[in-house]
């Protein structure tokens, strides 16, 4: 707190009193969740992404998610995740780079200007929204360790702490959840790391305090409470190949042609409306990013 606000109490009420209330305002705002929820995130630039998308109801984004670690209901995360700590919280950055460091998550956040990026959001079960993600760019954390030339993949690590997260142990996935990107998605400027949507802190069922947003992959790449990022020489384990690696690959783009081995990925449902949408090849981003996989069979890199 800031004299500013103590002064005033000190001269009015005995300094016990005041110490006392001293104490239990920096114990409430030490408090995690509390200082956080709902808070407003200021000075955001808008980006012409996903203009003429209508978007997805808040309810929607922050009521149907997939958190496994908060249990594999859709309306699980948002009940199971509402005191999870997200503060203290530090995100290591090490592997094949010249400055490995361990950045505390508030620095993260300060890192790059904070942008609000309107886009489409497809899980791999069939469903679409469409979210006001606010971050920045994954390539701006990667630059500031300097990746070596061994680096050709990014490993990323969720929390897991199952007294946290006693749900976990139903879901039948390994934990903590795992993802990986190959260096040059990673370093793609649409891949997004964020902290926020709809104009404020990221609700703690969509990953809080940072997670990661691969616009034209599966949502499952998008992996959730980040704690560790390492730079790797070979291709990292991901846990939906590590439960199944039959349905799930590496490289999970989303592609209308390539179906899953239980269902057909050629249309998807966008929450709220009635009538499915054809799937669109890499989600509509294929201006940007097919020329990442010139010359490769996706079906056999699915
Ligand atoms: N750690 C972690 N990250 C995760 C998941 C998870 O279970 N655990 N689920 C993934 C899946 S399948 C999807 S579709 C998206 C959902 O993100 P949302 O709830 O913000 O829509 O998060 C992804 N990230
Ligand atoms: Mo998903």
């Amino acid at each position: 707190m800031s004299d500013r606000y103590s002064l005033p109490w000190s001269m009015v009420t005995p300094k016990s009193v005041y110490l006392n209330r001293r104490r239990l305002l920096a114990s409430l705002l030490a408090m995690p969740g509390l200082a956080m929820a709902g808070q407003k995130l200021e000075n955001i630039r808008k980006t012409g992404y996903g203009q003429g998308e209508k978007l997805t109801p808040y309810d929607a984004v922050t009521g149907y998610n997939n958190f496994y670690e908060f249990g594999t209901g859709k309306e699980d995360p948002a009940r199971n995740a509402k005191n999870f700590r997200t503060r203290p919280w530090t995100v290591r950055v090490d592997g094949e780079v010249l400055k490995p460091r361990t950045f505390d998550i508030d620095e993260v956040l300060r890192l790059a200007p904070l942008e609000e990026r309107i886009y489409r959001h497809r899980c791999v079960e069939g469903w679409s929204m469409v979210v006001p993600w606010i971050g920045f760019p994954l390539a701006e954390l990667l630059k500031r360790v300097e990746p070596n030339s061994n680096a050709r993949f990014v490993a990323f690590e969720s929390y897991y702490d199952p007294r946290q997260m006693p749900q976990a142990a139903w879901a039948g996935i390994p934990f903590p959840y795992v993802e990986g990107l190959r260096l040059d998605e990673a370093m793609h400027p649409l891949a997004l790391l964020v902290c926020g949507l709809y104009g404020e802190v990221l609700p703690n069922q969509n990953g809080a305090p940072l997670r990661l947003i691969v616009p034209w992959k599966y949502g499952f790449k998008g992996i959730k409470s980040i704690v560790r990022i390492r730079l790797v020489k070979s291709q990292p384990p991901t846990t939906w190949n590590l439960a199944n690696a039959r349905e799930y690959g590496f490289y999970s783009n989303v592609n209308p042609q390539v179906d899953h081995p239980r269902w057909s990925q050629a249309k998807e449902r966008r929450i709220g409306e009635f009538f499915k949408r054809d799937t669109l090849l890499f989600n509509g981003y294929g201006n940007e990013v097919a020329q990442l996989y010139e010359g490769m069979d996706l079906r056999k890199y699915y």
